[in-house]
């Protein structure tokens, strides 16, 4: 179901203002909400202050910034809509510094990478109403609040929380040029992506190779194709069956299409960043121990993954 169009003016809280929050405060701001990022630190309303606002590079080289409010997490008014666009493992620490700020009829978006930190938040706050999202748009950042629109792709958004399930459907129209789909399964989805990212990021990040090189490279091919067998089986034996293709072919179409990129996993390692390993081939790995199913592949690029962290 797409979201609707009519006109309704919202405050949005955007938690997290790497590429992909950028995009949506941008968006949402263009589309005449009231938007305001959540910022970590005093240095980082500066940064914005002289910065003049989000800076955005649309996909036709228009660049433009717009003057997006800021505040700190610490600050004492409601927070009606929230979207938190941290990496995964900042979710529920992200959520939690502004907790208090919630409306007891607020909507919290998750939109992250990975799995299981959706399924924390729900557990930490029972009483929210939580959506979790899944996206497709390529962005990156230029520089702090210079943000480069790679391309359109999809979010889907669905409901994760009882009383997100039980509520009226959430609209975020007009949300400008993003595309916004409300979907029902939404687990589905985030275990599609999870997979996805289990079969080319760690490998990405161990071997130091663009997405491509998993596919040009026979024997990366081999290794992806083992994982990617030792995915499908965790995932059916959780009782998600993934795609309709086998996920090594969906790794390879992936891997062809974003070939000369980077993995979100090997720029992490690149630039001295935590990795999203754990919410990644950490919750499959976690999965399969709960289901009694072997992983060594998984678990071996787990382990490769989080040294290698420690030698950065
Ligand atoms: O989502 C990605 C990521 O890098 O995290 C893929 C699909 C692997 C594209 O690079």
């Amino acid at each position: 179901m797409m979201c609707s169009q009519w006109f309704i003016t919202m405050h949005w809280h955007i938690l997290g203002a790497g590429a992909i929050g950028c995009t949506w405060a941008v968006q949402l701001f263009k589309s005449r909400h009231d938007v305001t990022l959540i910022l970590s630190s005093n240095e980082r309303l500066q940064q914005l202050s002289t910065n003049g606002g989000v800076t955005y590079q649309a996909t036709d080289g228009e660049i433009k910034t717009y003057k997006v409010n800021a505040e700190l997490a610490e600050k004492n008014t409601p927070i009606q809509n929230l979207v938190i666009c941290t990496k995964a493992y900042s979710t529920i620490n992200a959520l939690q510094s502004v907790a208090d700020r919630l409306s007891s009829d607020a909507n919290v978006i998750l939109l992250q990478n990975g799995l299981g930190p959706q399924q924390e938040a729900v557990t930490l706050f029972p009483e929210l109403s939580i959506w979790a999202a899944t996206t497709t748009d390529g962005a990156y950042l230029r520089s702090p609040f210079h943000v480069v629109r790679a391309g359109h792709g999809e979010t889907l958004i669905g409901a994760i929380s009882r009383k997100a399930l039980s509520n009226k459907p959430l609209s975020l129209s007009p949300s400008g040029d993003l595309t916004l789909s409300l979907i029902d399964d939404i687990e589905h989805k985030l275990w599609c992506k999870v997979a996805i990212n289990a079969a080319i990021n760690p490998l990405t990040a161990l071997n130091n190779c663009k997405n491509g090189m998993l596919v040009s490279d026979a024997t990366l091919a081999e290794k992806m194709q083992a994982v990617c067998r030792e995915v499908e089986t965790i995932a059916a034996s959780c009782g998600q069956p993934l795609f309709e293709k086998p996920l090594y072919d969906m790794a390879v179409s992936i891997a062809t299409l974003t070939a000369e990129n980077y993995s979100s996993m090997l720029q992490d390692i690149q630039k001295k960043r935590s990795t999203e390993i754990e919410q990644i081939t950490g919750f499959l790995c976690k999965q399969a121990e709960k289901t009694g199913t072997d992983a060594p592949q998984n678990r071996r690029l787990l382990q490769q993954v989080r040294q290698l962290s420690l030698i950065r």
